[in-house]
């Protein structure tokens, strides 16, 4: 059994469908800290990360032989609350590395590019590199990778991570990243045919649609472990973009869209201080990462879902 953590976040809510279609939906358990809304297609519970002994208590119950621990506040939030963001971010983690060594579970949980800082090679950085994040959530990512490691190498405990990019999808409504605007340009572009981004032109990061997000995590969980050299921080990556290239892509559809310009001194501040563009030789070598999405096939399916969206 799988118990995913977080489950109604922007990874969350696609991630639990996609498992329970692959594995069945009663083999499933989703929980966050709030009830699920529209009931849910499977086994859903109450749970604050921050609670050791429930996440214990629901782990065991169910039999869950594998946590995916997604539940965390992200960058933009992070900053405006780092000592929230640190107990939830670190003591969640915490929480799921005992709760997964006492009951045997494989473990996966999330690491970010926010994981390196200003001072980390900004093109095709490398899989080990310096990091020296200087946002909370960078630290917190970080201290993550390092836990995960250490639970790995003191217990053998089976933990796997990998570095996110930006994820962009039309499910959820973005919440509280600094790639988030991706998100927002595409819904406005549908909504009202103008955008005023919240990062300036040239502001390169990372990016991944949904959808090959998602298969990353299955492909990673289920690849062999014997054959990982890395384990919590692969960096995953599908393309390197910014504002001026996604309102391009944009305009091959609506083309009269039009972007302005506000930075926002936290976000841009956020945004500049991580990568370009990271390397993701080490997941296409150890287990076969791949890409489906590029820009164009991810702006034309993230249109079309938020067209119909917008007209129910
Ligand atoms: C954020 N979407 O913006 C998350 C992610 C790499 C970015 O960690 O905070």
């Amino acid at each position: 059994k799988i118990m995913v953590t977080g489950a109604l976040g922007q990874i969350g809510s696609e991630l639990v469908e996609k498992l329970r279609d692959l594995y069945g939906s009663d083999r499933v358990i989703a929980t966050d800290i709030k009830a699920s809304p529209e009931g849910s297609s499977g086994p859903y519970e109450v749970l604050d990360v921050t609670n050791g002994l429930l996440m214990y208590d629901i782990a065991n119950r169910y039999e869950a032989d594998t946590i995916i621990h997604l539940a965390a506040l992200l960058s933009a939030t992070s900053e405006e609350r780092p000592l929230q963001a640190w107990q939830l971010n670190i003591g969640g983690l915490m929480n799921a590395l005992e709760v997964s060594r006492s009951l045997g579970c494989q473990l996966f949980t999330p690491s970010s590019i926010a994981a390196f800082g200003p001072t980390t090679t900004k093109e095709h950085t490398p899989q080990d590199t310096i990091q020296r994040p200087n946002s909370l959530y960078g630290v917190s990512k970080v201290s993550g990778e390092l836990l995960c490691d250490y639970y790995y190498h003191k217990f053998g405990l089976d933990t796997r991570g990998l570095r996110f990019p930006g994820l962009i999808s039309y499910v959820t409504p973005p919440g509280g990243g600094t790639t988030d605007y991706v998100v927002e340009m595409y819904i406005e572009s549908v909504a009202r045919g103008a955008y005023t981004s919240y990062l300036s032109p040239g502001t390169f990061m990372d990016m991944m649609y949904m959808p090959d997000a998602l298969n990353a995590i299955v492909s990673l969980m289920e690849a062999d472990g014997s054959k990982l050299k890395h384990r919590n921080a692969f960096n995953v990556s599908a393309m390197s973009i910014d504002p001026e290239m996604i309102a391009e892509a944009i305009r091959k559809h609506i083309p009269d869209f039009k972007v302005d310009y506000k930075p926002d001194p936290l976000r841009q501040a956020i945004a500049d201080s991580w990568p370009d563009s990271i390397d993701s030789g080490a997941s296409i070598e150890e287990w076969g990462f791949q890409v489906h999405y590029d820009l164009d096939k991810m702006t034309s399916e993230m249109l079309a879902h938020l067209a119909v969206k917008g007209n129910r």
